[in-house]
């Protein structure tokens, strides 16, 4: 047996479902990115919505690469199960608000069509940091990605984000529909301004009548998102099959905490987002530097020292003691002053939380899922802030650690002499950078330094951030990880 809407009836009486009619509700957002972080986020969210009465916000998600959501997900008409681990237990929900799903590369005219229906206001987004086409240093569109190249040369046949933004918005124009609204849902900095940008930026290449419309007409809110969610193992799939009776081919693990913080700014119309406990606000950069900083910096801080330690997940790295005072050092020590703390927020409190969270025994989140990727990351998580602090004369060794422990497991060679699955967009600049550096200390972060796409041009040229940096990597090659975050936070 496996879940849908059929089945639904037939599940045990503690596993919470849709109570509301599904076939009653309407596509009022396209999601782009349909993968798991949506799934326990964003659509929850959309799931309350649909449950308080909000018929129109059901949503239609797409996948811009892979098939495997879709094919996961159509056969039980979009229903999945949401386990909600911690220490006290699981909790399994099935989400009902994902009415349709879609595959670009399939299908990208009816991804377009979706998007262009006049009942769609929204158009929200998770396609990862790497998903925007955009250079991470200087957060303007990449021209040379090849994606934009293509979508430059068939733009009817968009394949990036940007392009289907571009597309969608120039056929609602032709239709006389008034434009959707843009919702980042991305860990980017500024995410809503930095997709403007790109996306202004395309439209503008394509021509300067669509480009001065994207400019004038189209909002772009930014948002802070936040709740943890390890990928789905085989493990998760028998256990959730187990507690429902039936199958799932795709359910989603995530902790119990959740926040959602949106820039109240949507012309096209939204739902009542703070209705189902989203906090509209009128700036979201405190929340998001907040979060980026205290929560996502030290994530890829530990997921890479921990990975070279030999740690498999998050909560193992976070059991040995220097590693969880590495985190509470860069967080008060180094990340807080470069804060403006949002009003009402107790940032005691929020890192006493967050530690508590990365301690979570029943989330298994591996340190490897988080260290992809961090050429993308890097700059918004730990770089701005080493910006701030440098310019203002402070210390910054705890941020630099992290910065050295990427260096080092971008090396592709493990501390056994093992090879690292290194996945990055740069992954090959990376890899002959460092190859041709060899262990030097010195030469390998200069040769890593140079990469301008991460660090752009001052922070190579700065001698502090070169030589405490260095000064870790030596530590680390020479000493390994774990000894050398005991040694820096002794
Ligand atoms: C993590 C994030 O994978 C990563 O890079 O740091 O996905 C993190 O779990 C979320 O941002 C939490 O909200």
């Amino acid at each position: 047996m496996r879940l849908s809407d059929a089945t639904l009836s037939r599940l045990p009486a503690t596993i919470a479902r849709p109570r509301y009619d599904r076939s009653a509700a309407k596509v009022g957002m396209v999601h782009l990115g349909v993968g798991a972080f949506h799934r326990v986020h964003q659509a929850v969210y959309a799931d309350d919505l649909l449950a308080a009465g909000h018929m129109d916000w059901a949503i239609c998600g797409a996948s811009l690469r892979s098939p495997d959501t879709s094919q996961a997900l159509d056969p039980q008409d979009g229903l999945y199960t949401l386990g909600v681990r911690s220490g006290a237990g699981d909790e399994l929900r099935v989400i009902g608000a994902l009415k349709r799903t879609l595959v670009a590369p399939r299908d990208p005219a009816a991804l377009l069509a979706a998007m262009t229906d006049p009942a769609v206001r929204i158009v929200s987004l998770t396609v990862t940091e790497k998903g925007y086409c955009h250079d991470p240093a200087t957060g303007e569109l990449d021209e040379a990605h090849a994606d934009i190249a293509a979508d430059l040369a068939t733009p009817e046949r968009p394949r990036s984000a940007p392009g289907l933004l571009v597309e969608a918005l120039r056929l609602r124009r032709a239709a006389g529909f008034a434009p959707f609204t843009v919702l980042c849902c991305d860990n980017l900095p500024a995410n809503g301004e930095t997709v403007g940008r790109v996306t202004r930026r395309l439209a503008r290449l394509r021509d300067a009548d669509l480009g001065a419309y994207v400019e004038g007409d189209v909002a772009f809110p930014s948002t802070m998102v936040d709740r943890i969610a390890p990928a789905t193992t085989d493990a998760d799939r028998a256990f959730v099959a187990a507690r429902l009776g039936m199958e799932d081919a795709w359910p989603v693990m995530a902790e119990p905490f959740s926040q959602w913080v949106v820039e109240d700014h949507f012309p096209a119309g939204r739902p009542p987002f703070e209705a189902v406990g989203v906090e509209m606000v009128a700036d979201v950069a405190p929340f998001e530097h907040m979060k980026l900083r205290l929560l996502n910096g030290a994530h890829s801080s530990l997921a890479y020292l921990g990975y070279l330690a030999g740690c498999e997940t998050i909560a193992e790295t976070m059991a040995r003691a220097p590693f969880a005072r590495l985190v509470e050092r860069l967080q008060d020590e180094e990340m807080t002053p470069t804060l403006h703390v949002p009003p009402g927020t107790d940032i005691a409190a929020y890192k006493h939380a967050l530690r508590d969270r990365f301690r979570n025994p029943a989330l298994r989140h591996r340190t490897w899922q988080i260290a992809m990727d961090g050429s993308q990351k890097l700059p918004q998580r730990l770089l701005a802030a080493a910006r701030e602090r440098l310019a203002a004369g402070a210390d910054i060794r705890f941020i630099a650690l992290g910065v050295a422990g990427w260096m080092r497991y971008v090396t592709g060679i493990d501390e056994a002499g093992g090879p690292i699955d290194v996945r990055d967009p740069l992954a090959a600049r990376l890899r002959a950078a460092a190859d041709g550096a060899g262990r030097d200390p010195h030469r390998l972060a200069e040769a890593l330094l140079g990469v301008r796409d991460i660090f752009g041009v001052d922070l190579p040229a700065d001698p502090r951030f070169k030589a405490v940096v260095s000064a870790h990597l030596a530590s680390l090659l020479a000493r390994g990880a774990a000894a050398t975050v005991a040694a820096v936070v002794a």
